[in-house]
């Protein structure tokens, strides 16, 4: 099995990736030398952007089936999906150590029409949701897997972010068991930053800071019975699984293959998730080489130059 880089993410023109230096003040390992942080990074839709503000952040996700139009090299595909807002992706939630956390899921699904399984692993009953706070330092009370928001229903989570919170760039997603997947592939996750630590860091400050959200989605419109039921092809790049089809492409912040042009001499930081289900994602650019400041939320104490680095999913 090979694997084309240029398979799942084409970046063009980019003259210098992500990066920074070791966490918290004090040492400082950056090594490219930055002398001018000119116009940033153009080309890439971002996701929506939420920040706290006072200590608190609060937000309503309304779930619901969305028509979700994806340009593809097969022309514009148009599929109905579970969405936590009426668009592909979630919004990207920035809070800091201290705060709170507040978001308000309301269910507005219809209901489940197939039978509960004797395994509760066995896909059934996509709609019903509920809410994961990946990698998060909280309170498991708070982050409860085991909640089912059924359909018509409602449920507040509430989250503590310790004040000793490392800062990172973190996801959620909806974590109902025999579902998880089937929901990820409907592109209901996104990124959830905690700010402090590395980003203080002068250099990293400088840095344009985008996200890079890589999510598989299937294209093939919403499934109420498990996707093992019909047919399906599995392309060679990803491992086969009942819930890969054809109909599945890999997107960044939502888009096929998206150009990201940034000029010469200017740095980015990514933070890059990859949420997609079941793939390990390889990532390089062209003629240049990734600094790697974390990995999986953590910042490394030094940064790590890498030509290539292999994502697992949630990584
Ligand atoms: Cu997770």
């Amino acid at each position: 099995m090979s694997v084309s880089r240029r398979d799942f993410l084409r970046i063009g023109s980019l003259a210098a990736a992500a990066v920074a230096t070791g966490c918290g003040g004090g040492s400082n390992s950056f090594s490219p030398v930055l002398t001018d942080f000119g116009p940033p990074a153009a080309g890439m839709t971002q996701p929506p952007e939420i920040r706290s503000t006072g200590g608190r952040l609060l937000t309503t996700f309304n779930i619901s089936y969305a028509d979700v139009t994806v340009t593809t090299p097969v022309g514009n595909r148009t599929a109905r999906l579970r969405t936590w807002n009426g668009f592909l992706g979630g919004p990207t939630l920035r809070v800091k150590p201290g705060d709170q956390l507040t978001i308000q899921l309301h269910n507005n699904l219809p209901p489940n029409t197939d039978p509960v399984p004797p395994d509760h692993n066995t896909p059934h009953h996509f709609n019903t949701i509920n809410l994961h706070t990946h990698g998060l330092h909280v309170s498991p009370d708070q982050d409860n897997v085991l909640i089912n928001i059924e359909p018509g229903t409602s449920y507040t989570y509430v989250y503590d972010i310790p004040e000793d919170h490392p800062a990172g760039t973190f996801w959620y997603h909806a974590h109902t068991h025999g579902k998880t997947a089937m929901h990820l592939l409907s592109g209901m996750l996104g990124l959830l930053i905690v700010e402090g630590g590395a980003d203080e860091v002068p250099e990293v400050r400088a840095a344009t800071d985008l996200d890079f959200v890589i999510s598989e989605i299937n294209l093939s419109g919403i499934s109420s019975q498990p996707p093992s039921s019909e047919p399906f092809q599995v392309p060679d790049y990803v491992v086969p699984s009942p819930f890969v089809r054809a109909d599945s492409f890999f997107l960044v912040n939502g888009q096929y293959q998206p150009e990201l042009t940034v000029a010469p001499g200017r740095t980015i930081r990514l933070r890059v998730l990859n949420g997609s289900a079941r793939n390990t994602m390889p990532l390089a650019i062209d003629s240049t080489t990734l600094n790697v400041m974390s990995l999986d939320g953590i910042t490394l104490k030094q940064v790590k130059p890498l030509s290539e680095i292999r994502l697992a999913p949630a990584n």
